[in-house]
């Protein structure tokens, strides 16, 4: 068959399965829907693929995250490719990528997901509600430090996290901050002594991602990945012992 027009799949989500060859003329628009991980429609043809025209994306009650693959295509051969993918992105900074085997041809989401609010970094990996306390990978940084210092919650291995370093003599903390975030309070605190609570101090402070004000001096790296390096320099004391330390909390 020759389809200059839509063809759309399944009724929801299902395969359609053509006997013969499949054209997809220039005017063509492929449409595929997707309802969950890994299942979305297939356009199954027994014959060759001949693929041009539009491949539209349809998500039904699902939004996939970065990496997913979807079939939506496999033939006795694939010959052309889609000259354009339409459909809304699953998530802010994603988008899609047909990649095409020799006889099937495969969706992926591809990109860096941007998450400005913790509500929205908690639904794209599944945390749930009033989940920021949570640890959800078990590796002592809760939840909301994660999103903070742009870590993923749920992964393996992190990115590094906080460091010590020293500038003229004093203390310096170095800490990732998350580029995205937009809903987060970040405070750098120093004390002198850590028995009874210790005596902390707010010596720099980020409220709602509104700017930092010292009495500290600091530096931030471009935003790269996501990511803004921020090194903080203590300020001049005159004490035998010093400590320093990062606190978030959500606005
Ligand atoms: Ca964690």
């Amino acid at each position: 068959m020759t389809a200059r027009g839509r063809v759309s799949p399944g009724q929801s989500v299902g395969t359609l399965t053509i006997s013969g060859n499949y054209t997809q003329a220039i005017t063509g628009q492929l449409n595929i829907e997707i309802n969950g991980k890994g299942s979305s429609d297939l356009l199954h043809v027994s014959s060759s693929a001949i693929l041009a025209g539009a491949l539209n994306v349809v998500l039904s009650g699902y939004a996939p995250r970065a990496g997913e693959t979807f079939t939506i295509l496999t033939a006795a051969n694939v010959n052309g490719s889609f000259s354009a993918i339409s459909g809304s992105a699953p998530w802010p900074g994603l988008g899609w990528q047909a990649q095409y085997g020799s006889s099937s041809v495969s969706l992926v989401v591809t990109g860096r997901p941007q998450l400005a609010s913790y509500d929205t970094y908690a639904s794209y990996h599944n945390l749930g509600a009033g989940s920021f306390l949570l640890d959800a990978n078990n590796n002592g940084q809760p939840n909301l430090l994660e999103y903070a210092l742009g870590n993923s919650p749920t992964g393996n291995v992190w990115r590094s996290g906080n460091s010590i370093g020293a500038s003229n003599g004093w203390f310096q903390l170095c800490f990732p901050r998350n580029a995205d975030a937009t809903d987060i309070n970040y405070y750098v605190e120093a004390a002198t002594m850590l028995e009874n609570g210790g005596d902390w101090n707010c010596i720099l402070s980020n409220v709602n991602v509104s700017g930092w004000l010292g009495p500290a001096t600091f530096t931030e790296s471009g935003a790269s990945n996501g990511i803004i390096e921020v090194v903080v320099t203590d300020v001049p004391t005159n004490t035998p012992s010093r400590f320093l330390r990062l606190r978030v909390s959500k606005p």
